[in-house]
């Protein structure tokens, strides 16, 4: 698909900040995929489509969850966590998108899970350091984006993870087998001290 037919298609689901947000994710993908020797095109097709049903209702969301091949506990935990999932699954059905790559990047655009992929991780962190976000540590992540993906998602992952506590919610495992996952593969390097 091309990119600007894709970019046409998301316009209508969204709202304009939310848009927005997406096209500097397309952008910031874009240039990751260049610095790390990824598809560009794969990651900028995944990031165009990545928040694609942030605005679906719930009731269809669950639905679909109900219907396919989507583990059911997701239900269980916050709506927030759906609109990956249910995007990866509808991308296919709607408008053909196949390739498995794009289509994980999608899915686990929110929690990242064990064993990312490079186009994964790209479509992970690209949605956490685009230049209209301010969380704070920010510009940590921004600075070792430029300098170890691995690293940089790790990052996110342990800032989401600490944020996500300090307000007492629930942690969906993927969210956490992920930061798991990245400690070990770092460690393997000894980047990180830990145990
Ligand atoms: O869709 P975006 O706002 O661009 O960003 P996102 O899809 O990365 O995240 C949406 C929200 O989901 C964000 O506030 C962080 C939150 N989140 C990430 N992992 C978890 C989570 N929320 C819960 N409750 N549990 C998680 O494991
Ligand atoms: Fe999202
Ligand atoms: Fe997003």
């Amino acid at each position: 698909m091309k990119i600007d037919d894709a970019i046409q298609i998301v316009k209508p689901h969204l709202t304009e900040k939310r848009f927005d947000h997406t096209l500097r994710v397309k952008d910031t993908a874009v240039r990751l995929a260049e610095m790390y020797d990824e598809s560009k095109h794969k990651a900028e097709l995944a990031a165009v489509f990545h928040d694609y049903c942030k605005y679906r209702p719930l009731e269809e969301m669950e639905r679909l969850i109900k219907m396919s091949s989507l583990p059911k506990d997701l239900l269980k935990y916050h709506h927030e966590l759906w609109h990956g999932p249910v995007a990866s699954i509808l991308v296919e059905n709607e408008y053909g998108i196949s390739d498995r790559d794009i289509r994980q990047a999608i899915y686990y655009h929110t929690t990242g899970r064990a064993n990312m992929s490079k186009l994964e991780m790209i479509v992970f962190l690209a949605d956490y350091i685009e230049p209209g976000r301010d969380f704070p540590g920010l510009d940590e992540v921004r600075e070792m984006a430029k300098k170890d993906l691995l690293l940089a998602c790790w990052m996110t992952s342990k800032n989401t993870i600490s944020y996500l506590m300090k307000k007492n919610a629930t942690i969906y495992p993927d969210t956490f087998y992920a930061y798991n996952d990245l400690t070990i593969r770092i460690n393997g390097g000894n980047k990180i001290n830990g145990n």
